[in-house]
């Protein structure tokens, strides 16, 4: 009976993850039509997470059926016309012993996969390079303090400006761009309100909070590029400052250090002289305004 409940769910979860990958499987690092499951695992955080989906798939679907099940036979066993004269049982030590119990131990087996879950995330393996990423109203700003402390800004690409192949409202203006299968340590801090830093192929979503530094990390096992979004509501904007993390090999990383590192060298002078000029509205009015 056991085996038969174990192969039975087994069964039922992957028709149902097979039923979902189908859907999730046509882009990856940003959400497809008719998506229903999680997109598609890029780091080893989010295969584990995907598992865990699996897992809880599993178990609730089973639950489900089960108290289904139940229903089903009350309603044609104890209704008033098969069952007229009703038990007066008010008592049965087994059953209560077994519905606190069991309830009890799957929970136990949730918990387990939880927290070794919650542990991979939050304890940040040795990192190979850091990423301070900053919120802002309403743009995210990125600096490589390990790569020649350069730093920019990075700004939705407005629809109309949108080249091929650019997603609407996910595409922006500088990617921030690491090495593949490097560990990355991301610190996260905000410069006005709460904002969260979202990245749902990396199973990262950590809050940007003012005057304080979280950390978490990825390691991206395949070159592309991923989106994500500011995952708290944080003004008028909220929903125009996307997240674009380009992977690419090592070598192609160190040509983009080396250019970035000019580019926003120079960038960061012409930034430095609007501000001088006085022009620092154009820069709060945000993506929309210009
Ligand atoms: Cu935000």
């Amino acid at each position: 009976m056991k085996s038969f409940l174990r192969s039975a769910a087994l069964v039922m979860g992957t028709c149902a993850a097979g039923l979902f990958a189908g859907a999730a499987s046509a882009e990856t690092g940003q959400p497809s039509p008719w998506q229903i499951n999680l997109q598609a695992a890029v780091t080893p955080v989010m295969e584990k997470i995907h598992d865990f989906n699996t897992l809880m798939l599993i178990i609730i679907t089973s639950i489900v059926l089960f108290v289904l099940v139940l229903l089903a036979i009350v309603v044609v066993r104890f209704n008033e016309r098969a069952n007229p004269v009703p038990s007066k049982t008010s008592h049965n030590t087994l059953i209560e012993v077994a519905w606190t119990v069991i309830p009890v131990m799957i929970l136990v087996l949730i918990a387990i996969p939880s927290f070794r879950l919650l542990h991979l995330e939050l304890n940040i393996p040795k990192p190979d390079i850091t990423v301070k990423v900053t919120g802002h109203q309403w743009y995210w700003s990125y600096e490589y303090p390990d790569n020649g402390a350069f730093g920019f800004d990075s700004y939705l690409v407005p629809e109309k400006d949108l080249k091929a192949g650019q997603p609407r409202l996910l595409a922006v203006d500088n990617e921030v761009v690491v090495p593949v299968n490097k560990i990355v340590r991301i610190q996260v801090t905000s410069s006005d309100v709460i904002h969260s830093f979202a990245v749902p192929s990396f199973g990262v979503k950590i809050d940007a909070n003012p005057g304080r530094l979280n950390e978490s990390w990825f390691k991206v096992t395949r070159e592309g590029i991923y989106y994500g979004q500011c995952s708290e509501l944080c003004g008028r904007d909220h929903a125009f400052m996307p997240i674009a993390v380009r992977a690419v090999s090592e070598a192609d990383f160190a040509a983009w250090v080396a250019q970035a590192k000019a580019k926003f060298a120079s960038a960061a002078d012409a930034a430095g002289q609007l501000a001088d000029a006085g022009e620092t509205a154009t820069l709060a009015a945000g993506p929309l305004a210009r």
